[in-house]
């Protein structure tokens, strides 16, 4: 009962007060006021709005930026721009336990090359699975550029499940690109290199080192790539860049352009020019044509040959089967872009003003003639730019990347050295609009801007310098993400978002809509492999399995308390705890860690995590919840005692509190009067039409579980007391003042939900 008037009050009064100085800064201050305290004008208001998402409302798109080198997603809301998550991928993750746990470091293990961890990553480009070419909300996978390596995201619940590593690639950049039915994640090398692990002097270059395009098989069924299934085309040592797979009309095919066709080798110890004055020397480039679901029937029917366990498609078999071929494109390209309709493929040369449209039919046409302008010193045929293009635009300087709009025909392009992002016409080849951006500009994205659909309405300009836009912190700046509407004709800057992680390369956004992550596991799961845990524990189940130099812990976590509260080993031995978390109320994560051995774990609702470690040291050692979760959160804690080797049990009275028959009484009253006002809230509840509201009846079903619980603790107390055990009906009953708590916690929030959402009385 005080629990709950002293909290009624409380809310009475921080209202009443909040009110009263709240109202009279209302009243006082009108919208013309703020503007003109804060130097606003109406632009920047227009702005504002199309930015602001008031409490409890949400985003439209979800966006998934690349974290740069530190290896992690980003995950954000547009138009707002609030960041909603960082997901652990190629480094560990604290907070998440990402890397920590046993279940995470297995993930991590596949990342590993020649044995090696590798700790960071260079994520460069995430994307989303599709279906037909559209975004379906599934899986995000995203590449690492210096340790080539890709990963898979699964969108239920927003965790990594899996890291592949190449294992004949030293370097790639373009990848993660998918086919329009994610058959395929596209990974393709930067600097060329011997497949082999093996040295071979620079002198070679030309007859050793080689580029490549993997083809990783993507299963849908499983939610991991295939590694078994996947496949490699052999190219030649010109640096591959960018990828983009055909959809419509051109599917089965994809595109991957190359810089440093001149094959340049710099060295300027050696007196030789540098590799940026080598590398772009000539006017042109190659665009790599490659017709990869004629190469995986290649592969399956043996054409390919085993390199370090990956199947290979040697240039001599590529060319001889016609599913390899080349494209001249202008100095230095960067994007290559597929069109919604699969029909043109844009190129940007950073070093040239234009972007190049090609189109697939013409592609197509001469490859069937056999329309060759001659062949690259690999024996590839080249199909001529002339014959191949649609249409070249002239935009700006450095162009680089290319999304699209949901309007027809209608594109969008960064340009790194004018700092601007071009709106252009593709069909008709006309510049429409441009904007100046803050500064530099990499990628750029619209919403679902590279799928079959685009959604339009936004653009987000990825900046590499952010220069004088934010507060200083320092020589190393944010990163700098600009939100631009481009619903209308004319583009209009919205908002800054500084990103602390750098270098986010690129981003993808999705429809929210699409997405259906879930809140809960199943109880036991192991969510990096999606089955059941073998440390699964369910309530009532916990136990401490003891063999010689081994402590395996069955645990549970429920609000507020760790089963088991103490955990007794011998120093030297190995401590395995699986601990699962019995809640099955939303957002109510436990964390778990003991002091100074560099455990922690978090463990969401449901879910089942292990945390291993040898007990190197005899002391003791304080566990705990590291997770706010409930009033008694602190509480939830427990022991390790780590006893020295033959160590003698001595028996030690226990510190013995003294309680009352008063004291017991005490307990009973405050019982009761909870019990009123729990009994007041479940009338409430009951008596509206809760039952058409998903998120109270999981709230009510969590709360009636929490008084299930009493019952036992209830038995206790009335069974101590009449044995006059003061101390044992005392603490007994202060357990059932506890899950009242808990319970009543839950109600009142249920209770204030219906409110806010419009419940209606029912029945009477
Ligand atoms: S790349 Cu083009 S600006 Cu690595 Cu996608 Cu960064
Ligand atoms: Cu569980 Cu704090």
């Amino acid at each position: 009962m005080k629990l709950f008037s002293k909290r009624t009050a409380a809310l009475v009064t921080v209202a009443g007060i909040g009110l009263a100085a709240a109202a009279s800064a209302w009243s006082a201050e009108s919208l013309q006021d703020v503007m003109k305290r804060r130097g606003l004008s109406q632009q920047d208001l227009l702005a504002a709005s199309k930015t602001y998402v008031p409490t409890g409302k949400r985003d439209d798109f979800v966006a998934f930026s690349s974290g740069g080198q530190s290896g992690q997603v980003i995950v954000y809301g547009i138009p707002s721009m609030r960041i909603l998550k960082y997901i652990g991928v190629f480094t560990p993750e604290p907070w998440q336990g990402y890397g920590f746990d046993e279940e995470s470091k297995e993930v991590l293990k596949g990342g590993r090359i020649d044995g090696k961890d590798i700790t960071w990553g260079d994520t460069h480009h995430p994307a989303l699975s599709e279906t037909n070419g559209d975004y379906d909300g599934q899986f995000l996978f995203i590449n690492d550029k210096a340790n080539p390596r890709i990963a898979v995201i699964d969108l239920r619940d927003f965790e990594t499940k899996q890291i592949v590593a190449n294992p004949i690639f030293k370097s790639e950049h373009g990848g993660a690109f998918v086919t329009p039915n994610t058959e395929y994640v596209i990974e393709a090398v930067q600097y060329p290199a011997p497949f082999a692990k093996k040295f071979v002097p620079l002198e070679r270059f030309n007859e050793e080192y080689r580029g490549g395009v993997t083809y990783w098989k993507f299963d849908r069924k499983a939610g991991k790539i295939d590694v078994k299934k996947s496949f490699t085309i052999e190219l030649p040592p010109y640096s591959q860049d960018l990828s983009d797979a055909g959809k419509g009309p051109s599917d089965g095919w994809s595109f991957t352009n190359s810089f440093c066709s001149e094959r340049y080798v710099g060295g300027i110890e050696k007196n030789r020019p540098p590799y940026e004055a080598g590398c772009s020397a000539k006017d042109t480039d190659y665009m790599h044509v490659i017709n990869w679901k004629k190469a995986a029937e290649l592969v399956a029917h043996g054409k390919a040959t085993k390199v370090n366990g990956m199947d290979v498609i040697s240039m001599n078999t590529a060319v001889k089967e016609g599913i390899l071929f080349l494209i001249p494109e202008p100095k230095s390209p960067h994007g290559v872009d597929v069109t919604p309709d699969g029909k043109l493929i844009t190129v940007a040369g950073k070093l040239d003003t234009h972007v190049s449209v090609y189109s697939f039919d013409k592609i197509m046409a001469a490859i069937k003639a056999g329309k060759f302008e001659g062949k690259d010193p690999y024996g590839i045929p080249v199909i001529s730019m002339k014959d191949t293009l649609h249409t070249q635009v002239q935009l700006g300087l450095g162009p680089l990347h290319t999304q699209y709009d949901s309007k027809p025909c209608i594109a969008y392009t960064s340009m790194y050295v004018d700092s601007q992002v071009a709106k252009w016409n593709y069909c008709e080849g006309k510049v429409l609009d441009k904007i100046n951006i803050h500064y530099n500009i990499g990628h750029l994205m619209t919403m679902e801007g590279d799928s079959a659909h685009p959604k339009g309405r936004y653009l987000v300009a990825l900046n590499k310098l952010a220069i004088d836009r934010f507060n200083p912190v320092g020589p190393l700046h944010p990163q700098n993400h600009q939100l631009i509407d481009i619903s209308g004709d004319k583009m209009q800057l919205l908002y800054d978002m500084p990103i602390p992680l750098g270098e986010p390369h690129y981003v993808v956004a999705i429809n929210a809509k699409t997405l259906k992550p879930g809140i809960r596991y199943k109880v036991g799961t192991n969510s990096r492999t999606d089955k059941p845990s073998a440390g699964a524990t369910h309530a009532g189940e916990e136990k401490t399995v003891k063999k010689p130099g081994k402590v395996e812990v069955f645990g549970t976590l429920i609000r507020s308390h760790i089963t088991p509260e103490t955990i007794e080993v011998t120093k030297g031995d190995e401590v395995t705890i699986h601990l699962t978390n019995l809640e099955r109320a939303e957002d109510e994560t436990h964390g778990f860690t003991v002091s100074t051995y560099n455990v922690h774990a978090s463990v969401e609702p449901g879910k089942t995590v292990t945390v291993k470690f040898k007990a190197d040291k005899e002391g003791v050692f304080p566990y705990y919840c590291t997770e706010f979760c409930s009033a008694l959160h602190l509480e939830m804690e427990g022991y390790l005692l780590v006893k020295p080797k033959g160590y003698k049990e001595v028996k030690v009275a226990a510190a013995k509190a003294d309680y009352t028959k008063a004291d017991y009484d005490k307990q009973l009253k405050k019982i009761a009067g909870t019990q009123a006002v729990i009994d007041s809230v479940v009338g409430f509840i009951t008596s509206h039409n809760y039952k058409d509201f998903p998120d109270v009846v999981s709230l009510v079903e969590d709360a009636t579980d929490q008084l299930g619980r009493m019952k036992e603790s209830k038995a206790k107390h009335e069974e101590a007391a009449k044995k006059g055990d003061w101390q044992q009906a005392t603490l007994w009953a202060e357990q059932v003042f506890q899950y009242q708590v808990k319970a009543a916690d839950i109600g009142l929030r249920a209770k204030t939900y219906l409110e806010e959402h419009g419940a209606k009385k029912v029945g009477k």
